[in-house]
């Protein structure tokens, strides 16, 4: 019944036109009767469905919901999100795309959640997706680069997000080095990277991304409100999730493309349009120590650049930023 019903939106969705109960019969191999009943279940879902005498069915919108056929539908990308999968609930995307990437699944594969009951953030710290309000999505990633240049990718994701919203609202987006993205301050997404690495080859990345959309502010955990927000909160409206997700892929294809065919530089340029507080004084903090600095900006590997107090420039690979009273940072 439901590969039957997925057969069908995939025929209905190929067709440009109409394409009459006969021909879906025979394709699907099931009686008139059997289509017509599928047809109506679909009108049920909230799917659009116009029925022309001689000439027969034709999608005009799809429902709201998210499932994978919506997902998929107008969905016109070259190699991002060929294999798309969607769940209502679940642990954590990126599990299940670890999972894919050993049974051998392409570059680009994509897997979205409406709801993830252990989000999972950076260090082992949880992620909080609330059912139906955000984006939580991981991408299996098959780069041909060393090891070393992965973290180019989190830089890459977090410039495809901020641009995306920069160009769909009024709101601006900030990238803290290196994943997190602000809006007025306060964390509305948040990128996780993991690798699976063989000496000097990557095997896989599984790139998790985690946008708070839909959430009013008592929607987010009481804990965090302070640093954490959401578009919705900042931009006083509605996202629609589902036209949103699409848009992520497409933008991150070309965007990925752009990075294989060019290197890194482009993105360099324009995450640091986006990067927060580059030029201003903060606070760094590594496992050895805590400094006073100013934030220049990244290196081509995707390093942060930060200049201390007495002039000496450092590259950091792994360091926490903070800044204001406090030493606060989201
Ligand atoms: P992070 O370690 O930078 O951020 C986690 C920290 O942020 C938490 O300790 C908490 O203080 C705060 N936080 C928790 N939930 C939220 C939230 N919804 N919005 C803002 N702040 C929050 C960032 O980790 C990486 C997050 C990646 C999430 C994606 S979702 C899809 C994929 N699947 C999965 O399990 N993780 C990734």
């Amino acid at each position: 019944m439901e590969s039957t019903r997925k057969e069908l939106i995939e025929l209905l969705n190929k067709n440009k036109g109409h394409i009459s109960g006969q021909e879906l019969s025979n394709q699907l191999g099931i009686s008139r009767t059997a289509v017509w009943k599928h047809m109506n279940e679909l009108k049920k879902d909230g799917y659009e469905i116009e029925a022309v005498q001689r000439k027969g069915y034709k999608i005009l919108s799809y429902p709201d919901k998210i499932s994978e056929n919506t997902l998929r539908w107008g969905l016109d990308t070259k190699w991002m999100g060929n294999e798309l999968y969607h769940y209502d609930q679940v642990e954590s995307t990126q599990e299940i795309v670890h999972q894919l990437a050993k049974q051998g699944k392409p570059h680009g594969t994509v897997v979205i959640a409406d709801e993830q009951v252990k989000g999972k953030g950076r260090m082992a710290r949880n992620w909080d997706s609330p059912k139906g309000k955000g984006i939580w999505m991981s991408i299996l990633l098959r780069p041909n680069l060393p090891p070393l240049q992965a973290p180019q990718l989190t830089l890459l994701a977090a410039t495809v997000l901020a641009k995306l919203i920069a160009e769909n609202s009024d709101l601006n987006p900030q990238i803290k080095w290196p994943n997190d993205l602000l809006i007025n301050h306060k964390k509305v997404s948040g990128i996780l990277t993991e690798m699976q690495a063989e000496q000097d080859t990557i095997q896989y990345i599984v790139l998790g991304m985690g946008m708070n959309v839909n959430q009013g502010e008592d929607e987010i955990p009481e804990k965090i409100r302070y640093k954490a927000s959401s578009l919705k909160v900042e931009g006083g409206h509605d996202w629609n999730i589902q036209a949103t997700i699409q848009h992520i892929l497409r933008l991150f294809e070309r965007t990925y493309d752009v990075f294989e065919s060019q290197g890194f530089e482009t993105i360099k340029k324009e995450w640091e349009h986006f990067g927060y507080k580059i030029g201003e004084e903060i606070t760094i903090s590594t496992m050895k120590e805590t400094w006073k600095a100013t934030l220049i900006g990244i290196e081509p590997d995707g390093a942060l650049r930060a200049r201390r107090r007495n002039g000496r420039e450092e590259k950091l690979y792994s360091a926490e930023i903070h800044w204001g009273e406090g030493g606060y940072h989201a």
